[in-house]
């Protein structure tokens, strides 16, 4: 045919496609066109607001066309099992640039939008990316549903559309202040609201029994009030395949329907109230990590989202001609932590009271469909909730879980006779004191398997806090290494290291991660490794940048840039970093000739504003910055910075400008870490401790390109129980004693010697995450890591096998590992469909 003859010279421009056409002019017209339709401007009188909403409508646009498709040929084919993963937070990121990934186009677009007259990433700094998630939880939620639809895994993120996200930072004085974090300001391109999915949710009333037709017993729950809840659809697009899911999240609304007396009593304020308790549900994030509420809206909200997102899962099923007993052949639902785990009581609810299934048909349809992945050895994170607070917002559910516990407890018992310990352990409902349920438990009873995020956190699991499940139900437990997805963050972070990576070994890796390992003989080549310096170099003039206009400190590009960005916690131990950063000081103080390697140490994180401790570690930073960067004899070889309102679109310029990255969790507490993997794929080095997936990142890299220190988890364990005593540590280091020494002068503190003292007592007297125990190791591991940036090839080698090793932590392969082990699911081509 003519088509296949490509002698043929067009005669005519190509065909302008203005909703689904890749090529340049069909952008271009198209981006004119919702500049026009949707915003109401042209060109010339545009804000760069409303360009960069007609940019994404125009993105948006060729989603909707992908995620059209995969939706027909998923619900095509009656066999196809969806995952459903089931998160209290996404921190998704800004869109704008993954997408243009996804899609293939960001040359094409970058022409597009030139020709118009503007600069891409301008466009791209302007959107406002959706914080609806804390740390590394919700993050990694966010990296496993990109690599689920590049796996081309059909699936449905379930969660709340958050009107306030993760409050934004800003630093006054030193201090943390927080400020809402309002997203939704300027419109959301990437969202369409369903509200003809709309589903209603129950709290409050009472339950009754009843006889149906069929003279069974059955209970029903009459509410108080009604809640609706409303989706939002985002598309996830696959990366370079045509698959697209999406991410549905709820919000609340009144159910304006319900029958509301005082309403037809005329009593309007009351009318009005109703509506804006209903609205408060989806209002605000909860802004504690690693810290259960215990507040009774956020209980609201987890069983909110867990029913609407159920009965909308259940509906689906349905369309498929499914039998509601069935539920788990359609879905494998994945729990991210305990937040969704009231999943276990209210699919029981559903199936029970609603399609009235047999008790036990539907505890194996429950089982059958709902896995658990736990995120934290923190004691004071695992959710209990108070059983009267339970009673009183839902109480059909705690009837369900009182009826689960009974018959789960009879099990325990014959398979433990006698062992009452056990039972009080296992029970859902603790009994010790004041009644509470325990979420975890629940989880763990209703839920056919369990993992831990790395190796050593799951091993800890099953030795510590889940030990009794484990000899209860030993094949239940499972490991699944965390992951991140390097098409955020490397091919969108840092175009230098990709461009120069695809020179090298071409550009397969960001679908294959493995293929880095190509990369391991350049390590040794002069020449790339001086290019790959340079692309560093050129990073970190950015950061400097970013550093200058955000905080007004000047740093020296060509300085080791030190970072610790994570949420500030103390279990983190970024006060750890900050007695080496005075340790170094001191040094210069003693003799200011000293010949010392010169560093930039950059902080970033947010702390729980009902955290105290943590947000008197930020002050404790910027106090020690003001007098370091400010002290002639330092001579600018040490700058301190506390960058502000870490988040994804901060974070994106950070990893890649780092040189050495800080993961100094005492052992034994940080569950995986993931942030350790983004720094690593950076080319960045790491100093960390034996715990999370540094582990296995070290395993990986190999030992001599990784610097450890410290004490081990078990060492940790034994310390403790020995009897620990860190003033006794202190008395016999004396650099040791003259850093706290200096903190208690109050030199950092403007003579005032009480500001940090709340710190260093609790160092000295209690130190529970053990940085007396290990400064002296972490001093000396720090000090063979400047010894080896003297050695800029040495240094570059080591950094470039550290990327050339990452291949095991893409986010594809732990979601290759959720399907094995777990989900049991395959890829659905939907090409082949
Ligand atoms: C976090 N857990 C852990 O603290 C991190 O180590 C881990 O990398 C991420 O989960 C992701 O698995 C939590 O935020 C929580 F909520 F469990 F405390």
């Amino acid at each position: 045919s003519n088509a296949n003859n490509s002698k043929v010279k067009r005669a005519s421009a190509p065909t302008i496609d203005v909703r689904s056409g890749m090529d340049v002019e069909s952008l271009k017209q198209a981006i004119t066109e919702h500049l026009f339709y949707q915003q109401g401007r042209n060109i010339v009188n545009t804000s760069l607001n409303d360009l960069y909403m007609a940019v994404s409508h125009t993105v948006h646009d060729r989603l909707l066309q992908h995620e059209h498709k995969t939706m027909n040929a998923v619900f095509d084919n009656n066999n196809v099992r969806l995952v459903s993963y089931m998160s209290a937070e996404f921190l998704m990121g800004p869109q704008l640039g993954v997408n243009l990934i996804d899609l293939n186009i960001m040359a094409e677009m970058e022409q597009a939008v030139q020709e118009l007259g503007f600069s891409l990433n301008t466009i791209m700094a302007q959107e406002e990316e959706p914080g609806l998630g804390n740390g590394g939880l919700g993050r990694l939620a966010a990296c496993y549903i990109d690599s689920m639809a590049s796996q081309q895994i059909p699936a449905i993120g379930y969660g709340i559309r958050y009107e306030f996200g993760i409050f934004d930072q800003v630093i006054r004085d030193g201090w943390q202040v927080e400020i809402t974090d309002k997203w939704l300001r300027n419109g959301n391109p990437w969202e369409s609201a369903r509200p003809e999915l709309a589903v209603n949710v129950k709290f409050g009333g009472h339950t009754e029994s009843y006889l149906d037709s069929n003279e069974y017993l059955r209970y029903r729950w009459k509410p108080d009030y009604m809640v609706t809840g409303i989706p939002y659809d985002t598309p996830i697009m696959g990366y370079k395949v045509p698959s697209c899911n999406f991410l549905r999240l709820w919000k609340s609304e009144a159910e304006e329907s319900f029958d509301f007396s005082s309403f037809n009593q005329g009593d309007y304020y009351k009318a009005v109230e109703y509506k804006v308790k209903s609205e408060n549900i989806s209002k605000v994030l909860y802004p504690n990590d690693e810290m259960l509420g215990g507040k009774k809206l956020r209980l609201k909200q987890q069983y909110f989202f867990v029913s609407c997102s159920l009965q909308d899962m259940m509906n689906i099923h349905l369309r498929f001609d499914g039998k509601p007993q069935d539920f788990h052949k359609r879905w494998a639902i994945q729990l991210n932590d305990t937040h969704p785990s009231v999943a276990v009581a209210e699919l029981m609810r559903i199936l029970v009271d609603e399609y009235h299934v047999d008790w036990d048909v539907a505890w194996h349809t429950t089982c059958s469909t709902c896995s658990y992945t736990n995120h934290t050895l923190l004691p004071e994170a695992l959710e209990k909730w108070p059983v009267g607070l339970f009673a009183y917002l839902i109480p059909r559910v705690l009837e369900i879980i009182f009826e689960i516990n009974y018959r789960f407890l009879k099990e325990v018992s014959s398979r433990f006779p006698g062992d009452n310990g056990k039972l009080s352990r296992m029970s859902i409902i603790d009994e010790s004191g004041e009644k509470f349920v325990r979420m975890a438990n629940l989880a763990c009873v209703g839920c056919c398997a369990i993992n831990g995020v790395a190796e050593l956190h799951t091993e800890l699991l099953k030795q510590q806090i889940l030990h009794d499940w484990v000899e209860m139900f030993p094949e239940r437990f499972h490991n699944v290494t965390n992951g991140v997805t390097p098409r955020r963050f490397v091919v969108l972070s840092n175009p230098g290291l990709s461009n120069l990576i695809i020179e090298s070994i071409g550009d397969k890796w960001p679908g294959k991660l493995d293929e880095l390992r190509k990369l391991e003989p350049f390590a040794d080549d002069a020449a790339f490794r001086e290019k790959f310096r340079s692309v560093k170099l050129e990073n970190k003039k950015i950061l400097a940048a970013l550093i200058k206009e955000r905080t007004g400190v000047v740093v020296n590009p060509s300085s080791m840039f030190d970072v610790q960005v994570k949420r500030i916690h103390e279990y983190k131990r970024q006060h750890l970093s900050v007695l080496h950063i005075i340790a170094l000081y001191l040094r210069i103080k003693q003799n200011p000739d000293i010949d010392i390697v010169p560093r930039t140490f950059i902080f970033g994180g947010k702390a729980a504003p009902g955290y105290f401790s943590a947000k008197l570690i930020i002050k404790l930073i910027n106090s020690v910055g003001d007098v370091v960067n400010n002290d002639p004899d330092v001579k600018d070889r040490l700058k301190v910075v506390f960058f502000p309102d870490f988040n994804v679109t901060n974070a994106q310029l950070i990893y890649p400008a780092a040189d050495l990255s800080e993961q100094i969790s005492t052992a034994g507490k940080e569950a995986s870490g993931t942030g350790n993997m983004k720094f690593s794929m950076n080319g960045a080095l790491t100093i960390g401790t034996l715990d999370g997936a540094n582990v296995e990142i070290r395993e990986e890299v190999g030992n001599d390109n990784f610097f450890l220190f410290g004490l081990t988890a078990a060492q940790v364990e034994d310390a403790k129980r020995n009897g620990y005593n860190p003033h006794f540590i202190y008395d016999n280091n004396e650099e040791l004693r003259n850093v706290i020494s200096m903190i208690n002068s109050g030199r950092f503190s403007n003579g005032d010697t009480n500001l940090f003292k709340p710190i260093t007592d609790n160092l000295l007297w209690h130190d529970p995450f053990m940085l007396m125990a290990d400064f002296s190791l972490y001093i000396a591991c720090q000090d063979l890591v400047a010894e080896t940036w003297k050695n800029t090839a040495e240094w570059n080698r080591m950094a470039i096998l550290n990327v050339a090793r990452m291949g095991k932590f893409s986010s594809d392969r732990s979601i290759q590992d959720y399907c094995e082990k777990i989900w049991k699911v395959k890829p659905f081509n939907i090409r082949k469909a």
